[in-house]
């Protein structure tokens, strides 16, 4: 009996051990990673790795935020470029639109032909790989059994497990934001059998060397092909054993017969986010090596737990449940490939979600340097696709559209910091390209300051940049209520409105657009994007210029600039309905003749989402023609592109078409090659593929389903409160029908409330809404709206008939 009760013990742990594996949370599989796109990712805001899992020999791909190549290129703009306006202008107002597009190419980018940037080209740099740990066991692959490799996103712990004839062995790894490095563990069951030869390396412009008694040392640089890159750095691997012994020489290091071994990597790098400074300071020996010393003054369980205690202070923020099901038993790329055949997962689509934050938290901490690039921190070679830039006509505000949202507010102050960064270089070039003050940036940045426009017309000629990383800005300030903060933030907003309204010119009837401008990408006419007035531009003006006037209102300050922007705003063109009913993408309607009706991007509907000009009451036309454009449009793109989708449709209020996106989203691809279009989907780790991998689609899927449940983007107006900005919460707006019982815990709206929700039979039971500073708001639901007027730390919940029941006071 006791021997029984012994066995069901050790089982039910055994079990419970198991499920810890792979619960709703985890990414498994049952195979090594073959592909990058296979790996796992960790990361800690700054120093990321790509986990193969390999049995044999382990592949740690490395990244660490700042390493780019290429340098600041102060003279990139064009001078006086402005000189070429007046005939650009002129041209276009006169329909020559050929000659209109090359005088732009010739004055309003940054190169004299049209095309993609080269090595040769002014812009060029790159985000890169730090490097390779390849940990070498030497072991005969053909003995593994039980195979196993994991990610645990609840608590951001990655591993592997199999076994060699009747020994185990297990891996676990993580990046420490709490201890700034990543930390490795390796252990064998059985005593000694931790055996392994180690070699950090990077393919150009690094040397490593062995330091006794125990690490691996890499100094490099950034220099490429050629050209000489701006960032130093330096990278440190360090072992600690138990028992066993740690040798070493040249580039290599040895374990012998150790129970276990503990890895610790770090790096540190020359980069400062400091324009004047041209970005660069000297590499940061001491606190890369006291930061090595430090952890091996710890215990493995005191790495883990402070690591675990750190990220779970963001990640367990928010929950989200849409039932139980047996389908996380399979391999996570079995279990997608499942959900393509149509087998109900909405544990997949919870896991998704979360894994989404997981990536903000482990790609920007709010102590980086940088944001989240294209593809977070990870990123595999020395030239990455579209240079993993931060791009502005879509994928560097994609990445942090879900960060308020998903209660990760602190998590964009890299962006907010960086966007900020860009003042300076950025008057550059409003003065050299339009004469103008204030500050702009086109459509791409990276870390050295660039704030130029792009090679070539079609992308390259658009200056909305800087209109719309300000959205940021003031979405930060909303969701958080920190009036302090929006005091740093104002005169950044302000400077990027005094651009804008230099650089606008009345069209023929009176109206303001910009002009030369275009439409992100897409070409109106075969070879032709330039124009006046595209619809992007203007709606991102007008996003920029309400947004500013409310900040002046909530600092009751500048009142004449806001009456300046009051002025200016009701005079910019207004959105139009073309003949299809669709929202014009220009100020014509070409939108029916232009060679791609498909096109991925879908400028125009900014105002839709993330903008806040159409609504569904009260601006019901526009609402119908946003409808419309994406009906014609299609529901195909790449993965930012159908994550976009998935917000646009959460915004016309269609849960259900919404969730055919979310479908497409979740589709497995395999292909790494560049995929302009209908391919888009997920990889077998979840990243998000455009093809290739672009982090965008995980981010934008984020906020898709935070705007299915929650939206709080119509504002409401209180005579006898002026200067304040009140928002109307609607909770389930666009509930799709086959989540039609959930709840979801911790997730925030504008005006500075979290909110916690319960529905079922697609009817909401329950919510929960808590004030950080105390506000009122109006909460809707369905045709019910209430007005409620909340303290501080009030707690207030709404039951089944949308009646306040308790109001709990902390
Ligand atoms: C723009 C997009 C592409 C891709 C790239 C990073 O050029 O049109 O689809 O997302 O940025």
């Amino acid at each position: 009996m006791k021997k029984f009760i012994i066995l069901t013990i050790v089982l039910v742990l055994a079990n419970t051990y198991c499920f810890a594996q792979k619960n709703n949370y985890t990414l498994w599989y049952d195979q090594p990673a073959n592909m990058w796109e296979e790996a796992l990712p960790i990361g800690n805001g700054r120093l990321g790795a790509m986990i193969f899992g390999g049995p044999v020999k382990e592949r740690l791909q490395l990244n660490e935020i700042s390493i780019w190549s290429g340098k600041p290129e102060p003279n990139a703009d064009i001078p006086e470029a402005y000189k070429g306006l007046p005939e650009i202008r002129k041209a276009i107002r006169n329909g020559n639109y050929t000659e209109a597009q090359e005088l732009t190419q010739k004055y309003m980018t940054t190169n004299e032909k049209p095309g993609v940037y080269t090595y040769e080209s002014k812009y060029f740099a790159s985000y890169q790989t730090l490097g390779d740990l390849v940990i070498d066991f030497g072991t005969d692959s053909s003995k593994v059994t039980d195979y196993e490799r994991w990610l645990n996103i609840d608590k951001a712990v990655a591993g592997v497990e199999f076994k060699i004839g009747d020994n185990k062995y297990t891996r676990e790894l993580f990046s420490s934001a709490a201890d700034g490095i990543i930390v490795m563990r390796i252990k064998g069951e059985k005593k000694g059998s931790v055996n392994f030869s180690a070699a950090l390396s990077r393919k150009v412009s690094a040397q490593t060397v062995f330091e006794a008694p125990n690490s691996l040392v890499m100094r490099g640089n950034t220099d490429y092909k050629g050209h000489k890159g701006n960032c130093d750095y330096e990278a440190r691997v360090s072992v600690i054993t138990t028992n066993g012994s740690v040798t070493g020489k040249e580039d290599e290091l040895n374990v012998k017969s150790a129970d276990e071994a503990m890895i610790f990597i770090t790096c540190g790098t020359s980069y400062i986010l400091d324009y004047d400074k041209n970005f660069k300071a000297v590499v940061p020996h001491d606190s890369i090596v006291n930061l090595i010393n430090l952890a091996s003054l710890k215990t493995y369980d005191v790495l883990k737990k402070n690591h675990i205690t750190e990220y779970q202070k963001y990640f367990k923020r928010t929950s989200f449940d849409l039932g139980q099901t047996e389908t996380s038993k399979v391999p996570t790329n079995e279990r997608l490939s499942n959900f393509n055949q149509g087998i109900l997962d909405p544990g997949l689509i919870t896991l998704f979600y979360q894994y989404g934050r997981y990536l903000m938290i482990s790609s920007s901490r709010p102590s980086n340097i940088l944001p989240s690039n294209s593809q977070g921190i990870w990123g595999d070679g020395l030239e990455m696709p579209w240079h993993c830039d931060y791009k502005a006509n879509i994928n560097y505000e994609m990445n942090y559209w879900p960060v308020e949202s998903a209660n990760l507010s602190e998590c964009h102050l890299p962006m907010l910091k960086f966007n900020a960064s860009l003042v300076k270089p950025g008057a550059k070039t409003a003065h050299e390209y339009f004469n103008a003050p204030g500050w702009v940036m086109a459509v791409m940045t990276n870390p050295w300051g660039w704030t130029s426009p792009g090679g070539s017309v079609g992308y390259g000629s658009f200056f909305g940049g800087s209109g719309w990383v300000c959205q940021h800005f003031w979405e930060h300030y909303a969701y958080t209520q920190d009036r302090n903060y929006l005091k740093w933030a104002y005169p950044i907003m302000k400077k990027a409105c005094e651009f804008y309204l230099s650089a606008m010119i009345e069209d023929k009837n009176g109206f303001l657009i910009t002009s030369p401008t275009i439409s992100p990408e897409n070409e109106w006419q075969k070879g032709l994007n330039v124009c006046e007035g595209a619809a992007m531009e203007r709606e991102i003006i007008w996003d920029l210029f309400t947004n500013t006037i409310l900040a002046t209102k909530v600092l009751n300050t500048d009142n004449e600039f806001s009456d300046r922007l009051e002025k200016a705003k009701a005079k910019i063109l207004p959105l139009q309905i073309g003949k299809a009913g669709q929202l014009m993408e220009w100020a014509e309607d070409w939108d029916l003749e232009a060679p791609e009706i498909h096109h991925r991007h879908v400028s125009h509907l900014f105002a839709l989402y993330p903008g806040k000009q159409i609504l569904p009451v009260k601006t019901p036309g526009l609402f119908d023609a946003a409808k419309k454009t994406l009906e014609i449009r299609g529901d195909n793109g790449t993965g930012w592109s159908l994550a976009w989708k998935i917000n646009f449709w959460a915004r016309l209020l269609d849960g259900d078409h919404a969730y055919n996106l979310i479908k497409r989203q979740l589709q497995l691809v395999t292909e790494t090659g560049t995929n302009y279009s209908g391919a888009g989907g997920t990889y077998p780790n979840l990243f998000d593929a455009h093809p290739p991998f672009q982090i965008d689609g995980n981010f934008g899927f984020v906020s898709g389903v935070n705007e299915l449940l929650l939206q709080s983007y119509e504002m409401y107006e209180k005579p006898e409160l002026p200067g304040k900005d009140l928002y109307i919460i609607d909770l389930l707006p666009a509930l799709p029908t086959v989540w039609s019982a959930g709840s979801i815990k911790g997730i925030c709206a504008r005006g500075g409330f979290e909110v916690d929700m319960e529905w079922e039979k697609q009817k909401l039971i329950k919510a929960t809404i808590r004030s950080i500073n105390g506000k009122r708001c109006k909460v809707r639901y369905g045709s019910r709206m209430i007005e409620l007027s909340i303290n501080p730390g009030e707690v207030i919940q709404l039951n089944d008939k949308f009646q306040v029941t308790k109001v709990i006071v902390k």
